[in-house]
């Protein structure tokens, strides 16, 4: 060995302060902060009971899930036209019988559906979904809400809230209980992607809008945006991108973006968050699996954080070659917030590598991972395997800290774990879940 000797300060020494972690009592003391750690989950598409049938729940709803989908067209000859014109129980066992019976579930998405089945001790290789059906249908959605969040330590979840969904919006209108474990979040798809579809609808709602987003449309974006956050009290606003997302730019999507969407975030003191890379409907005959991803210009993101400095961002990107620019962007601009490894990176092979780069760029300051579950169960497995991937990559750096002669207590991994996973989401929000 040359000259380095990378023995512990602490290990031998006999001036060890009592709480002071060793190498070898550091994994399990992540793992026990991790567990113990209620989590804010930042972004799902799950709904609060009072948005009723928008919520998802229950084993059909976990098997038909569109990752789930996208790989049954691989083991099956079923075509997707087909496949959509059945019903749903229909559609689970199609999937079922593909993707765990004739095939051994071993993608992340099918060992999600293995991990629920057996957290409620349902059988994860039976011939069929009876069991699993008898058991969901039993359940009270109230209680198995609160148990399924329980199950996940998810003390919150936030939502995606489409006031234009012809769903969801009669629902907002009559009035929906405030309810602390789910946060709403105004979604601006519609608004923001594609101009040329909403905008008459939100003129028969008796906004002053036109198709070129011109005359008085701005002003009329922006009382539609104050009447929203009156009614919805949102954490944030969100919009997801595609790869092309370019600002400035001379669209309507870049005017009203400009002029009407980051004044009302900043009037209202919230975070605008981005989902850029997703290619929407590279295949729709896939329907919600059609969507790709592609590497993104992230000068966009650099643009938005110099030029709109009181504006606070929440930004995720879709494409694994876009995750170190966004960690040096981050670095250059504080009012920059990355956050979660979002759906075709939520794979802990990816999300290792991610999360590793984050934390070696930025210590504590971002949010390492939110859900985006939308079936209610999913919480369950995404949360554990958050917490499994973690563990190990927080011990190392904690280990590598030993080594270079800072010791490192309980005490420090709880701020940490709170940090990541809960008061920089909560401070960037300015709300407090707890
Ligand atoms: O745009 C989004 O919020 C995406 O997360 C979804 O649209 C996507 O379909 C998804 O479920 C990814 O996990
Ligand atoms: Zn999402």
């Amino acid at each position: 060995m040359d000259g380095i000797s990378v023995k512990t300060p602490y290990s031998e020494n006999q001036c060890r302060h009592q709480d002071v972690l060793l190498d070898h009592e550091l994994e399990s003391a992540v793992e026990d902060v991790l567990s113990s750690t209620p989590v804010v989950d930042m972004h799902t598409h799950l709904f609060s009971p009072s948005l009723g049938k928008l919520g998802l729940w229950g084993i059909d709803e976990l098997i038909t899930y569109h990752y789930l989908e996208g790989e049954l067209f691989r083991s099956s000859d079923i075509t997707p036209e087909r496949y959509f014109a059945l019903p749903k129980q229909d559609r689970a066992d199609a999937i079922w019988r593909a993707l765990f019976l004739e095939n051994t579930p071993v993608s992340e998405a099918t060992r999600g559906v293995v991990a629920v089945l057996k957290a409620f001790n349902l059988p994860t290789d039976g011939p069929d979904l009876s069991e699993a059906r008898a058991f969901f249908a039993t359940q009270n959605v109230h209680t198995h809400i609160r148990q399924v969040l329980r199950m996940a330590g998810v003390s919150a979840v936030v939502m995606t809230n489409d006031p234009l969904d012809r769903d969801e919006f009669p629902l907002w209108i009559n009035g929906i209980d405030n309810d602390t474990n789910f946060q709403p979040v105004i979604r601006l798809d519609r608004i923001l992607r594609e101009w040329s579809e909403p905008w008459d609808l939100l003129a028969s709602l008796g906004y002053a809008v036109d198709a070129q987003a011109s005359g008085r449309s701005i002003p009329e974006l922006r009382r539609f945006l104050a009447d929203w956050y009156k009614r919805m009290r949102p954490v944030y606003m969100a919009v997801s991108l595609p790869d092309s997302f370019q600002f400035p730019d001379d669209t309507p999507r870049g005017k009203m973006l400009r002029e009407a969407v980051l004044p009302a975030c900043q009037e209202f003191d919230i975070p605008l968050s981005f989902m850029i890379g997703v290619r929407r409907q590279v295949n729709p005959r896939l329907r919600l699996a059609g969507d790709a991803v592609g590497k993104a210009d992230l000068r966009a993101v650099e643009n938005l954080c110099r030029d709109f400095p009181e504006n606070r961002f929440l930004v995720s990107v879709l494409s694994r070659e876009n995750q170190h620019e966004l960690c040096v962007y981050a670095r250059k601009f504080n009012n920059l917030m990355p956050f979660g490894c979002w759906w075709f990176l939520n794979n802990p092979s990816i999300v290792e590598e991610i999360t590793r780069e984050r934390i070696e760029l930025l210590g504590t300051s971002f949010i390492p991972q939110h859900s985006d579950a939308r079936v209610l169960e999913q919480v369950i497995y995404k949360w554990r395997n958050t917490r499994a991937t973690m563990a190990p990559l927080l011990a190392q750096s904690y280990r590598l800290l030993t080594r270079d002669g800072r010791p490192v207590r309980k005490s420090d991994i709880q701020r940490d774990v709170k940090r990541l996973f809960r008061s920089n989401f909560e401070q960037w929000t300015n709300h407090n879940h707890s």
